[in-house]
């Protein structure tokens, strides 16, 4: 059995969209971190960051060894690898997937959590030049992925998991942004809000904790007015 714990946040819902998308029979296993039901002792130890998701894998679908993995990137290589799909197999193909991949993990979590964090939990009470510095960065990584994907379909060519490690990031009404403003991106989330498994994957978390903004961002309209004082568009795309 494949044992999937997770919650239906931006790295939670990667998971399902591979699991889906690999056609993998697995148990979603739903830990309510809003009530801090993975702070346990018993979670700790599959999950010593103490963050959700974890995939366990006790081998036997396949009569492999069982494997434990945490951190949604590591699943996301493990699965590929493991099934063969969504990651190419050597060369640049592969070079950029684990590129993307790693930039996702390493700056889009950062700063995008950093940005949703200020505004949404912290606004009136961070400075303001903590708050254009989120602003910044925020866009500047909107434009690295527009210039990236005015020259290519998807992040490593074809769809891979660099992709789905990004999509559930891309947050137009709480990043206060017009997906039409970069369309590239918007091309290319259209794109991959359009694969059928991709629907699964967010019903399966809207299922769970529907009130979770990341899986109705996306569905909604657009953000169109509101909250413009704290949305500072000052750098170019790319830059
Ligand atoms: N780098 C980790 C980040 C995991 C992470 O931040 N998980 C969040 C939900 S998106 C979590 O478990 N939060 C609960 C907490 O911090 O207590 C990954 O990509 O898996």
């Amino acid at each position: 059995m494949v044992d999937l714990y997770f919650w239906p946040t931006a790295n939670g819902i990667k998971i399902p969209m591979l699991l889906e998308e690999l056609g993998i029979d697995y148990r979603p296993v739903a830990l309510d971190i809003r009530a801090g039901a993975h702070k346990t002792e018993a979670f700790r130890k599959i999950s010593p960051n103490l963050k959700i998701p974890v995939l366990v894998d006790d081998g036997a679908l396949d009569g492999n060894a069982p494997v434990t993995v945490f951190e949604s990137g590591a699943i996301l290589l493990h699965l590929a690898e493991k099934h063969g799909r969504f990651l190419p197999a050597a060369g640049q193909g592969k070079a950029q997937a684990l590129g993307w991949l790693f930039w996702q993990s390493a700056h889009v979590a950062a700063a995008f959590g950093q940005y949703v964090y200020f505004v949404e939990q912290l606004f009136g009470q961070v400075s303001e030049p903590l708050l254009d510095a989120a602003c910044v960065e925020l866009n500047r990584l909107y434009g690295v992925l527009e210039t990236r994907l005015a020259e290519a379909a998807y992040l490593a060519g074809d769809y891979s998991i660099a992709d789905i490690a990004v999509f559930p990031w891309i947050q137009p009404r709480r990043h206060r942004r017009r997906l039409a403003d970069t369309p590239n991106l918007a091309r290319w989330h259209a794109a991959v809000r359009a694969r059928p498994v991709v629907d699964k994957a967010y019903r399966l978390g809207r299922g769970i904790a529907s009130e979770e903004k990341v899986l109705s961002d996306w569905t909604g309209p657009e953000w169109k007015t509101g909250l413009s004082a704290v949305f500072r568009p000052r750098t170019q795309p790319g830059v």
